[in-house]
């Protein structure tokens, strides 16, 4: 990093969004808007910046997914990458190229990768047992599991990683593990799978993570505590058919996880782009500082396997210089969660507010750290209405205002300064660096909490000089005013794209910014600025409100869920059932009997306590009816039940027979004769 400021060249890459639905403020907060406030200050202060990104294309959920809205997966990903860009331009996320973990450049990389790593012996096969669902004829991986977290406990987790505690899981570690279809124990079944061999990497990893200054010194504690604990190789196989072919005869039928090449995308699509433009990206990567922003739950991805691939492949393409790592986003202090409802989605935001309106409010909440950031409606108002609307965009607009109603616009030749003006002058010259130096080290929140503060001095210094009086130092203090906003309008352009270019165009600027002349007083007497138009309106309690209503805690809004994944379902037509022998079903006793007794069980919304006379014997159930059914109705009633169960303790209770319904996605509808026959009729 010799010629930092020589020549600068930056390669700017976001975390690639998986092509699996609506991208919300979560992923923007802790990776977009960093990297792309970032790059624009690069790119305005003259380097070689571009910030490359791609959809994440590979992987079961979006396989599962595509299957169940009847697409291919290539028409399922494609949608979400036209969807995705979108939803990112109208957020004035600028990316130099948007690509895909699908196309050929990167398949062509990740296999050409592989090759390398096996020939520098970083590839072991080993046999492995893999869930198969004999009930689905499926090998079952990551996604297709759930259980028990080993680490921490949690249930319901996917066996490929714990969210609850952060791990990452390795095939076969997760407990409990059942079958995300069907909700049965899958059994093992061997495969033949390749592994990366991460454990051999630990020293160099501990030697670069140690060595590597720019890495937040946070994120490297646990990460050196990791290795410390001792490293895993690394499963990089898995038996479906969608993700990057494994490049070998015997392996016909594999492909890699998508963690194998998903990042090696940050390195095929740039090559892409710049190949379009003739020129060398390879040699264009390897002399710049690699940026790969990202949320912290992908901190062990791009801190252990990233840099560990790159090294096992010789370094032929160079590590990351910083990798930043932001935190999560909480929506009203509790966890964004989009299968609970509690999120709110990038597009509901825009359809609703300026983009830079979001910007804005993020950009001042969130700090280069891992600590959470809440997003909470009341303090986005108050933010919006006090901040950007009565401090910055109240400087602008009198500033503006001023020279248009008083002095046709046109900027009036100062007078002798005295000490409040060369205090002021002096401000104007050396905020842009203060704000540089912020984000150079990526503290984007400080650095625009300098702005905010200098346009408060603004103020002071327009109130205190009293122009509209038009007595002495007036002409002074329009002369600099509307040089300290151009100097705003500079310094904020990285924040708020949309609002500034408009703003340029009030100041009738007509060459493009740059970062080194926010600390230029160059606006000169004669000038013309246009009439300004308001830039930033207030916003209404009322269109707070609203949003605090739509917030509703529902489940039902995420299809993706695991809840859906879970959720019990009609056997679809063809479906393959397990077979059990004959043997095995005249082992279950199936009974007639009538429901003698009925009653709710105090402390359960779901129970009821029945008593079931089965031909002169009395059976107690604890039953999952009472949702659908009050005991009154149930009350002799006949059911069909199975008598010879296991007995259970259900709730602290007693069950010993159990009741046999139908069941149609929310809809149980209990089994009876369709004519009367007596108490303990054998049901075949
Ligand atoms: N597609 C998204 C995530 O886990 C994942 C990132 C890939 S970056 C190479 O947040
Ligand atoms: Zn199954």
């Amino acid at each position: 990093m010799s010629s930092r400021f020589k020549d600068r060249k930056v390669v700017v890459t976001s975390a690639l969004p998986y092509a699996n639905g609506e991208l919300h403020l979560g992923h923007i907060v802790s990776t977009y808007l960093p990297a792309d406030i970032f790059t624009r200050y690069c790119r305005l202060k003259g380097y070689d910046a571009v910030h490359i990104c791609a959809t994440d294309d590979y992987g079961t959920p979006i396989l599962i997914r595509s299957e169940q809205e009847g697409k291919t997966p290539e028409e399922y990903v494609e949608y979400w990458n036209k969807k995705d860009l979108e939803d990112f331009t109208d957020l004035g996320i600028i990316f130099d190229y948007f690509y895909k973990t699908s196309s050929q450049e990167n398949i062509d990389l990740t296999q050409y990768v592989f090759r390398r790593l096996s020939e520098n012996g970083h590839i072991d096969r080993r046999m492995v047992l893999q869930p198969y669902c004999e009930n689905d004829r499926k090998f079952l991986p990551d996604r297709y599991v759930i259980g028990v977290c080993p680490h921490c406990g949690a249930t319901d987790q996917y066996s490929d990683g714990c969210e609850k505690c952060g791990r990452t899981l390795q095939p076969g570690e997760i407990k409990s593990p059942r079958c995300a279809i069907c909700g049965r124990t899958p059994v093992q079944k061997q495969s033949e799978h390749f592994f990366f061999k991460l454990s051999s990497f630990s020293q160099r990893l501990k030697t670069w993570l140690t060595e590597n200054k720019n890495l937040q010194n946070e994120v490297k504690n646990y990460v050196l505590r990791w290795i410390q604990d001792g490293l895993k190789d690394w499963d990089i196989t898995r038996d479906i058919p969608w993700g990057v072919p494994i490049p070998l005869p015997e392996a016909e039928g594999k492909v890699f996880y998508g963690w194998f090449d998903n990042h090696l995308c940050y390195i095929s699509s740039t090559l892409t782009y710049f190949k379009k433009k003739r020129i060398d990206g390879k040699a264009f990567w390897n002399s710049a500082e690699i940026y790969h922003y990202i949320g912290k739950d992908i901190v062990y991805h791009h801190y252990l396997f990233l840099p560990a691939m790159r090294m096992g492949a010789d370094e032929e393409y160079k590590l990351p210089d910083f990798i930043p790592a932001r935190g999560h986003l909480m929506l009203q202090g509790s966890k964004f969660s989009k299968s609970r409802g509690w999120y709110v989605s990038l597009r509901d935001f825009l359809n609703n507010f300026p983009a830079d309106y979001l910007r804005y409010y993020l950009a001042t909440i969130t700090p280069y750290s891992q600590s959470d950031v809440n997003f909470d409606w009341n303090d986005f108002h108050a933010r919006i209405n006090n901040e950007l609307v009565a401090n910055i965009g109240n400087f602008i607009h009198r500033t503006l205002n001023f020279l248009s109603s008083r002095h046709h616009g046109e900027v009036p030749a100062p007078e002798e300064y005295d000490d409040t003006d060369r205090a002021f002058e002096d401000q104007i010259l050396t905020i842009r660096e203060k704000v540089e130096k912020h984000l150079e080290s990526n503290d984007l929140d400080r650095a625009l909490k300098k702005i905010i503060d200098f346009s408060a001095a603004c103020n002071r210094y327009f109130q205190q000089r009293e122009p509209w009086k038009g007595g002495k130092g007036s002409r002074t203090c329009l002369y600099l005013s509307v040089n300290a906003v151009k100097t705003i309008a500079i310094l904020l352009d990285p924040y708020l794209s949309f609002s500034i270019e408009e703003l340029w165009r009030q100041l009738n600027q007509k060459e493009p910014r740059t970062w080194n002349s926010a600390s230029q007083i160059d606006i000169e007497p004669g000038h013309k600025v246009s009439r300004p138009k308001i830039l930033f309106r207030k916003l209404e309690e009322a269109e707070i409100q609203k949003q605090k209503d739509n917030l509703v805690k529902s489940e039902s809004r995420d299809q993706a869920s695991k809840e859906k994944l879970l959720a019990r379902h009609p056997f679809k037509k063809g479906a393959k059932l397990t077979e059990v022998p004959f043997e095995e079903f005249t082992r279950l006793d199936f009974r007639i009997g009538r429901v003698v007794e009925a009653e709710r069980l105090e402390g359960s919304n779901k129970l009821l306590k029945l008593q079931i006379d089965i031909g002169g014997e009395r059976r107690q159930s604890i039953a999952g009816v009472a949702e659908q059914y009050t005991p009154e109705e149930l009350k002799n009633r006949l059911v069909a039940v199975i008598v010879n169960l296991k007995q259970r303790k259900v709730f602290g209770e007693v069950s010993e027979v159990m009741l046999l319904a139908a069941l149609d996605k929310d809809k149980m509808s209990l089994l009876n004769p369709d004519k009367e026959v007596s108490e303990g009729s054998k049901v075949s």
